[in-house]
């Protein structure tokens, strides 16, 4: 477990330094583009589209590209959905120019997922969309000619262990029930290198190939698989997904927002309604309000956006997708300064307002939460010479000082009454000198503290099985052993409300509560039990929000540095989550 306490200015520049270096295995000129861009669209298309999550009139529940597995179709009927895919009104230069008028950069495309069905022409295998389906055309090859004319690039996805068609692959066990008997080296060898290795000869240049789902395979499968594609394509990326920490750069979970804290250049897949593949009932459309938030966090936590569409057996992208998109390309059509070749949020902590990117001599403060009486920052070192809104240059009243009776540098910004932009409304800062800022937890000017659990001191026994996840999060917290602290200024002496803030399962499964804690700070110390006393908005994920529990309250008499610990004092026993810790928050008393 990483144990992070940030308190001073040096070591914090050594860190971002760190968060922003390639990965060892891939030159910088490689990854250039990509962490560039900052955002992609990812598309899932696939023969799964024809029932579109219904199989015999029955609703498949899941997603819908996993409608074979879940509805455990044999492989003979599902292969005749190919003879009924005729996608007429797929138009390469169409879904180029959605993406490209969104502001992203490269489109990533399932070249064959995980029902073995390649969507490109093969010959490796006739199961392909040239000669099983009546359209007979290679969409890859029409991709690939509209991304070079519009100058994005064109990405590969593409399955490597699971292929449900394949009795040797990974994942059907109704049709090929006796895992015994198969054998995945073949199955890599005969359809696996071979189609990676066409992906890479007859498409031109390709941005990456996205491996997905790693399970089973060996160290070695995934290092040859790498290898393969730099052999071809010296400047094409491999994804995180190959397995084994060999690809470029990292994946985060699916609609996962890591933290900051992440060392290497990283990616999020996100799905703008529930599915990845196109489910004619999946309505649950995510707001361009959402989105727009989701790729400014994530690059402000130095990540890529990749949002997903899903077209349907048609080759059309659903017109909810498109009408959001475009949204986010308005936004975009203003505010991109603030996203391409941006670096991360420069603080260690979030914001209460909102996420920060930097670029040299600049600071963009994306405001989410429009402060009603100006916005002051503290921990500012660098002057600041100029401020304005990024949308329309209209410069923003500001006044910087260094009070030296508490030692807190603020920065006060002046701002209109309402919010110019109310999904996000940029501000940006003109820096006179380099980018100085002091790192350490603090006291926010509206009274809050927010300790987050990876920017803690966590002690950890020996047989502990908690462990920090890339969200930030500490999960699996079982061990009355282990503990955490933070040291933190207080700037405003009075009365704090202290919350647990704990999180659902990654995938919005289980939450654990009951274990009674002990929280000291300040001579004073609070027992409480974790208890579910309302949801908190998940900036990373609104459809899984995180759960508050009251720890009670407590007293600063004087400004200062704070030390918090929180130590189990009765955990139950054999809780299957544990503790999921996303942070401590202390609020004002109202
Ligand atoms: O199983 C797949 C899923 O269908 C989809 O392709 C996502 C996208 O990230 N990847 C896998 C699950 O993580």
């Amino acid at each position: 477990m990483r144990s992070v306490c940030v308190v001073i200015l040096g070591l914090f520049l050594v860190l971002q330094l760190a968060a922003q270096a390639p990965a060892a295995n891939a030159p910088q000129s490689r990854l250039e583009w990509w962490t560039q861009s900052r955002f992609g669209m990812f598309v899932h298309w696939g023969i799964y589209t024809v029932p579109a999550g219904e199989w015999n009139g029955r609703e498949i529940n899941g997603l819908g590209e996993w409608i074979m597995n879940r509805a455990k179709i044999p492989v003979g009927d599902y292969e005749k959905l190919a003879a009924q895919f005729n996608p007429v009104q797929f138009d390469a230069e169409k879904w180029v120019s959605i993406a490209k008028n969104s502001g992203m950069k490269y489109i990533t495309i399932t070249s064959k997922h995980h029902d073995g069905f390649a969507m490109y022409g093969s010959n490796v295998s006739p199961y392909n969309i040239v000669d099983l389906t009546p359209f007979h055309r290679d969409p890859m090859k029409e991709l690939a000619a509209a991304c070079q004319r519009q100058g994005l690039k064109l990405c590969f996805y593409y399955s490597q262990t699971q292929d449900w068609h394949e009795p040797d692959a990974v994942g059907n066990d109704w049709d090929f029930p006796d895992e015994r008997a198969k054998n995945f080296q073949k199955y890599y060898d005969e359809k696996v290198i071979p189609q990676v290795r066409e992906l890479l000869t007859n498409y031109g240049p390709i941005g990456l190939i996205w491996f997905d789902t790693p399970r089973n395979i060996t160290v070695e499968q995934s290092r040859k698989l790498a290898d393969l594609v730099h052999m071809l394509q010296p400047q094409c990326l491999v994804s995180g997904r190959v397995g084994h920490g060999l690809g470029d750069y990292d994946s985060a979970g699916d609609n996962q927002i890591s933290v900051g804290a992440v060392k290497r250049p990283w990616e999020t897949p996100v799905t703008i309604n529930d599915t990845w593949g196109f489910k004619k009932n999946d309505h649950n459309w995510k707001s361009s309000r959402v989105l727009i938030r989701q790729l400014a966090t994530t690059a402000s936590r130095g990540g890529n956006y990749l949002l997903n569409v899903g077209p349907t057996s048609q080759g059309v992208i659903p017109p909810e997708s498109v009408e959001r998109l475009q949204a986010v390309g308005k936004w975009m059509s203003a505010n991109s300064e603030s996203i391409y070749a941006t670096s991360p949020n420069p603080f260690p902590y979030e914001l209460p307002w909102g996420v920060i990117t930097t670029k040299p001599g600049k600071l963009y403060l994306h405001v989410f939460s429009w402060p009603q009486n100006g916005l002051t920052m503290y921990g500012m070192h660098s002057r600041v010479q100029g401020a304005a809104l990024l949308a329309n240059r209209a410069p923003v009243t500001f006044l910087q000082k260094q009070d030296k009776a508490n030692g807190v540098a603020a920065l006060n910004l002046k701002l209109p009454a309402t919010a110019p932009d109310p999904d996000d409304s940029v501000i940006v800062l003109d820096l006179a000198g380099p980018l100085e800022v002091d790192p350490s937890l603090e006291q926010q000017p509206d009274g809050t503290v927010t300790l987050p659990a990876h920017l803690s001191e966590f002690h950890r026994s020996a047989e502990s099985q908690a462990q920090l996840d890339s969200r930030g999060v500490v999960e699996r917290w079982t061990n009355p052993q282990d503990w955490m602290e933070w040291s933190f200024k207080v700037n405003a002496p009075g009365s704090l409300d202290v919350e647990l803030i704990t999180s659902q399962q990654k995938y919005g499964g289980g939450w654990d509560g009951q274990q009674r804690l002990v929280v000291a700070v300040a001579s004073q110390t609070l027992s409480a039990v974790v208890a579910d006393n309302g949801a908190l908005e998940n900036p990373s994920n609104p459809y899984w929000p995180y759960v508050i529990s009251k720890m009670g309250r407590v007293r600063f008499n004087k400004r200062g540095t704070y030390n918090l610990s929180v130590k189990p004092e009765d955990f139950p026993a054999g809780q299957m989550y544990g503790l999921t810790l996303v942070s401590i928050r202390l609020r004002p008393v109202k």
